[in-house]
């Protein structure tokens, strides 16, 4: 199993496409783990971007994720990390394709919606900076069974 991390970005929270995301993964199948209301700090939005550090679009993506409240989400499932970068689509608005998150809900390319791990370990890297272990909850879903075939004893 593996854990990612989503972010639903302002203008997700501001258009209040929040719920409709959210449902997307879950009728996937996916499971959450982890969800976290909150105003990201300059200096968190600085950490979790410290690859796009003196990109041309940098400072504006800081403001853009500092600027109002986001979604931050923990979600568990097998392959998750690429099952989301997929269900998420292209990083531009105007690129994605239909049937994606950013395909169908945006045509922007900066506000684009929907932050997604794209490795194992930048999901290790960007879980520890928005959430404390406590906060990762490990529970059983009642449908298990029926969302991944365990008869082998292990998810497939
Ligand atoms: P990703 O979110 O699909 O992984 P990245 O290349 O990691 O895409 O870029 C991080 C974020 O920076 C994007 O989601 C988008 O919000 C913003 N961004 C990336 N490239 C551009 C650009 O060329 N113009 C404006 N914003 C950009
Ligand atoms: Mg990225």
């Amino acid at each position: 199993m593996e854990t990612t991390l989503i972010i639903l970005k302002p203008d997700a929270v501001q258009r209040g496409l929040m719920g409709r995301i959210i449902s997307r993964f879950e009728d996937k199948g996916l499971q959450v783990a982890g969800a976290k209301f909150m105003r990201i700090s300059p200096e968190l939005a600085a950490r979790h971007y410290t690859d796009h550090e003196g990109k041309p679009f940098y400072e504006g993506l800081v403001s853009f994720m500092t600027s109002s409240p986001v979604l931050v989400l923990a979600l568990r499932g097998c392959g998750a990390i690429s099952i989301c970068r997929s269900m998420m689509g292209a990083t531009f608005g105007s690129k994605a394709d239909p049937g994606t998150i950013r395909g169908d809900f945006g045509v922007s390319n900066s506000f684009n919606l929907i932050h997604g791990s794209d490795s194992v370990e930048s999901a290790a890297r960007e879980l520890e900076l928005f959430f404390e272990t406590s906060e990762l909850i490990d529970w059983q879903r009642a449908g298990e069974g029926w969302i991944y075939d365990l008869s082998s004893g292990t998810p497939e």
